[in-house]
Formats: C-alpha cells, sequence, structure tokens
C-alpha cells in the first residue's frame, strides 16, 4: 500500500504532466469561443455606436461617453434623467470633455447645465460630490452671482457662467 505523501507526490506529478495538454487543447478552445463572442458584441455595439453618432446624441473623450436627449429640463430635473439612464450630469475634467460637452451645445443650440455647483464659499464652485475642481473654463467677469446663482450652465463658445439652477438647459450626461 502506497503511503500518502508518496500518492500525494504522485498526483501533483500527474497534475502538472497534464498541464501543458490542457493549456494547449483545452484553454484554447474556450479563448477562441471568447474571441468570437468578444467580436459579435464589438460589431454590435459598434453598429450602435454608429447610429448614436448619426442622430448626434452621443461623444466620446478619452474613455468618457457623454449623451444627449436632445431636450431640455431645469438642473434638478437634469440630474434625476441622467440617474434614471445610469449616468450622471455631464461634468467637464478637462478640455477634451469640455469640446465633447460643447459639440452638443452648439449642435443644439442651447446651453447645459454642468455636475457643477457653487460650495459654501460663495463664488467658489466644486463637482457635486464635493471635490475640488482641477480645471475651469469661465467666461470673462465670471462666476458673477456671489451666492445668488448656485449652478453652472456652458454657453455655446464653451464658456462657463454661474446661473439660477431654474432654467431650461440641454441635458447633456455622462456615462
Ligand atoms: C445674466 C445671467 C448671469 C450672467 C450675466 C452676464 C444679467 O445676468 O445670465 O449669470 O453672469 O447675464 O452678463
Ligand atoms: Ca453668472
Amino acid at each position: 500500500m502506497m503511503q500518502f505523501p508518496q500518492l500525494f507526490h504522485k498526483i501533483l506529478g500527474v497534475a502538472f504532466f497534464l498541464l501543458p495538454l490542457c493549456a494547449q487543447a483545452y484553454i484554447p478552445v474556450a479563448d477562441d469561443e471568447m474571441g468570437d463572442i468578444n467580436r459579435q458584441l464589438e460589431h454590435r455595439v459598434s453598429r450602435l455606436e454608429g447610429v448614436l453618432r448619426l442622430e448626434k446624441t452621443i461623444t466620446e473623450s478619452g474613455g468618457k461617453i457623454f449623451a444627449t436627449n436632445g431636450k431640455k429640463a431645469d438642473f434638478n430635473t437634469t440630474l434625476q434623467k441622467c440617474k434614471e439612464a445610469g449616468g450622471s450630469i455631464a461634468a467637464p475634467r478637462n478640455p477634451g470633455e469640455n469640446d465633447a460637452i460643447q459639440y452638443f451645445v452648439k449642435t443644439f443650440n442651447t446651453y447645459a447645465y454642468l455636475g457643477v455647483k457653487e460650495s459654501l464659499i460663495p463664488g467658489k464652485f466644486q463637482f457635486l460630490d464635493g471635490t475640488e475642481l482641477s480645471y475651469t473654463n469661465w467666461h470673462s467677469n465670471e462666476p458673477s452671482g456671489k451666492g445668488e446663482e448656485g449652478c453652472v450652465e456652458m454657453y455655446t463658445d464653451g464658456t462657463w457662467n454661474d446661473k439660477r439652477c431654474n432654467q431650461n438647459r440641454l441635458i447633456v450626461c455622462q456615462f
């Protein structure tokens, strides 16, 4: 009768002997099927993106997708609509993202609210989660509201203006 340590050693030996076989014979099959599914999905996604770009309802910057439904709403309704869609209100973090949002503002010729709001310090603005803005694109002489304009809209030229939150502006979300 074989003792445990020897048996264990034998099983380990067989396992390591079979490992390269598995790697060559089985994993490539699974890999291929996965590759097939990935290619099918990528094809479907790229066709959907083609439709949405044709309709001018999506833009992309650095992997972040921005989208509009072409409709207008006040700031709180915009927050709600973006959340319902599984995203959040568009908040540009750099010039590329600002350009991506500006594309909609120009295309729909309608200003858009951004995911930026006034902090407890009047005239100081931040992201909705309270984090600091590392990029801004204020229009000259903005922000001007001194605590009376808690939201931020984007003008057609891409610059920002602090604005009361009750206006109807283009809904632009990020995903
Ligand atoms: C409006 C309003 C402000 C903006 C000024 C710029 C008069 O107020 O949109 O937010 O700063 O225009 O002139
Ligand atoms: Ca202002």
